[in-house]
């Protein structure tokens, strides 16, 4: 087994899944005002450090992916957040695209950046305690979209990303996100999501990208959120297993699910119907965001008084997905 394969591995096996931290300083920003906090960086730090120390989360976490800024940080305790990570049993990830940008000749679709540099980048990460990585690329489903201009420019995007990780001793969590934004069918979800797909790993396997050392991370097939469409559970799991077997070579060792905006009980339900299918090759496990950090940061809202509270409401999603799975 590789040391990459290894910590693909541990990522997505023994029931437990991934948390997605990694919100830029813009997004975490605007979040953090939503619920009435001043979004600055102590604030930004204080929020994380809620996250990483609630009670018994390695039962239910493998890893933990951070944002730059976080990496950088120390908890109360004075450890960084990926030393304390490592202190839990919990392997530190870090966001390296640095954001989706309009995309030249087709500016209203995206292209994310933040390959100048990455591979001195990832070698930094990596002397700081990081062993796997993401990059996240946004496409939307629309009057011609997505274009093959950004399918093409986004996964080839992904795999030099991909490479230059795994170069560096990191494991990439692959993420080409097709959004729920939109008024498309589950059908056409299917039917793009597959295309994507097959794009991302015929571009993968072009750039020698080790498949056994990645971690997947798609969006779940889904009905667009203006389509009025309210498919059922089983629905979803079953067009998005079908789109993942057209597609996922059977040496990735693990598909990590973004949540993509589902609520977090749907999100879970969609997770745990997709186990029932037999003999599929890969681990089905989660990296969401919201739908796990989501209802804690509302509970906290700032208040020192409520972040026990806080810290029960992350540690109940987090136990109810690997329940799921
Ligand atoms: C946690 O949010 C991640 C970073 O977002 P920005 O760079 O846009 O601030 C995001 O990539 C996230 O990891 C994925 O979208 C999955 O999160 P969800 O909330 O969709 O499960």
């Amino acid at each position: 087994m590789s040391a990459l394969n290894k910590i693909a591995r541990t990522l997505v096996s023994n029931r437990r899944g991934i948390l997605a931290a990694d919100e830029s300083i813009g997004t975490m920003s605007s979040r953090l005002e939503k619920v009435g906090v001043e979004p600055t960086e102590e604030n930004r730090r204080i929020y994380r450090e809620l996250i990483v120390t609630t009670p018994r989360l390695s039962e239910s976490i493998s890893g933990v992916i951070l944002a730059d800024e976080t990496f950088h940080q120390e908890l109360d305790n004075g450890r960084t957040f990926p030393e304390f990570l490592d202190d839990l049993g919990i392997l530190a990830g870090i966001k390296v695209d640095t954001g989706a940008k309009p995309l030249a000749g087709s500016p209203e679709e995206k292209i994310t950046e933040g390959l100048d540099g990455l591979r001195e980048r990832v070698a930094g990460y990596e002397r700081l305690g990081a062993t796997f990585a993401k990059w996240r690329a946004v496409l939307t489903i629309g009057d011609n979209q997505p274009s093959a201009r950004a399918v093409q420019a986004n996964v080839h995007a992904l795999a030099r990303y991909a490479g230059l990780c795994q170069e560096g001793g990191l494991v990439p969590i692959v993420e080409p996100e097709v959004l729920m934004d939109g008024t498309h069918s589950l059908a056409q979800c299917q039917q793009v999501t597959t295309s994507v797909l097959e794009s991302l790993f015929e571009e993968l396997e072009l750039m020698r990208v080790q498949l056994d050392g990645i971690v997947l991370k798609p969006n779940m097939v889904v009905a667009g959120s203006g389509s009025g469409e309210q498919p059922a559970v089983a629905d979803v799991a079953r067009a998005t297993v079908d789109a993942l077997r057209a597609t996922v070579p059977a040496s990735v060792p693990g598909i990590a699910f973004l949540s993509g905006g589902q609520s977090p009980e749907t999100a879970t339900e969609h997770l745990g119907a997709m186990q029932n299918f037999d003999a599929l090759p890969w681990e089905l496990t989660y990296s969401f965001g919201r739908a796990l950090v989501g209802p804690a940061l509302e509970t906290w809202r700032g208040d020192e008084g409520k972040r026990v509270a806080a810290q029960e409401v992350l540690s109940a999603r987090a136990v109810a997905n690997a329940a799921a799975r």
